[in-house]
């Protein structure tokens, strides 16, 4: 909260409006853990035309799953995305949830405010594998954006990964980089291999799931999170994430 993706969410909505692209919202809403408060105090709306049947803005409350996206928020995802040209999910989701958008995502975006020590944590909680863009916010601040955008420019580059694009973004006037991210949303998705990002998304679930129940002494009793990817590179590509987990269970001597 507060790194500025509502903000920013009104800019991208407009510009893809103005492309002429249908655009549906879904914000996935965490008021309902967390009663109102200060925590969602100075918090900017999606600013939108409400006249314009071309968008919808709609929140969803998270369900059981900590963080996560309930399963109704999977099928209204579904259902907008036959009638809407961009369906935005969009969450607050710290940890382990990235694994869920993913799910139901073709491109994830995972949005940095700098200067929040964001930068830090995400890389510690080892979410860097699950995006497919990186946007920095507030770039008008300065200098801290800079940094930011350079700790993350580095650590992909540490990491080795796959090609994701980091843009810096501005939402306040005059707006920075919009265009830029519109622009790399839509060359993820059209490089997309969406057999390829299944099967993925399943292997990042069952290492999810895995540290979820054993904690970090699984990740280390097989090796560290690399090695743990590569034994999941070599089971079966048909496997399901239960039967995923049940592999590097055994493999970590879990069982
Ligand atoms: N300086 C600066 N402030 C911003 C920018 N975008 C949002 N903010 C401010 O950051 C706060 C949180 O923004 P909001 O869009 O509500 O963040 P969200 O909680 O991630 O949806 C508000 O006070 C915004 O005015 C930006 O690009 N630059
Ligand atoms: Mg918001």
């Amino acid at each position: 909260p507060g790194a500025g993706k509502s903000s920013l969410l009104s800019l991208l909505v407009k510009e893809w409006r103005d492309a002429g692209r249908t655009v549906a919202v879904l914000a996935v809403d965490p008021s309902s853990r967390r009663s109102g408060g200060s925590l969602l105090g100075d918090r900017a709306r999606i600013d939108h035309d409400p006249t314009d049947g071309g968008v919808l803005i709609r929140s969803t409350a998270t369900g059981g799953r900590l963080g996560g996206l309930a399963a109704p928020t999977r099928e209204a995802a579904q259902a907008l995305a036959a009638a809407y040209d961009v369906v935005v999910v969009e969450t607050v989701g710290v940890g382990q949830s990235e694994t869920d958008v993913e799910e139901v995502c073709d491109t994830v975006a995972v949005v940095v405010q700098p200067g929040s020590g964001d930068t830090l944590q995400f890389l510690k909680s080892g979410i860097m594998e699950v995006p497919d863009v990186l946007v920095v916010t507030k770039a008008d601040l300065g200098e801290v954006a800079t940094r930011a955008q350079r700790d993350l420019d580095a650590a992909l580059r540490a990491l080795d990964s796959r090609e994701v694009a980091v843009v810096a973004v501005s939402s306040v006037p005059p707006p920075q980089g919009i265009d830029d991210l519109v622009s790399a949303l839509d060359e993820h998705r059209a490089a997309l291999d969406v057999s390829a990002r299944r099967l993925r998304s399943r292997r990042m679930m069952a290492l999810g799931e895995l540290v979820a129940e054993h904690g970090d002494s699984a990740l280390r009793a097989l090796g560290g999170r690399r090695a743990a990817e590569r034994r999941l590179a070599s089971q079966d590509p048909a496997a399901d994430v239960a039967a995923l987990v049940d592999a590097l269970r055994t493999e970590a001597g879990l069982r």
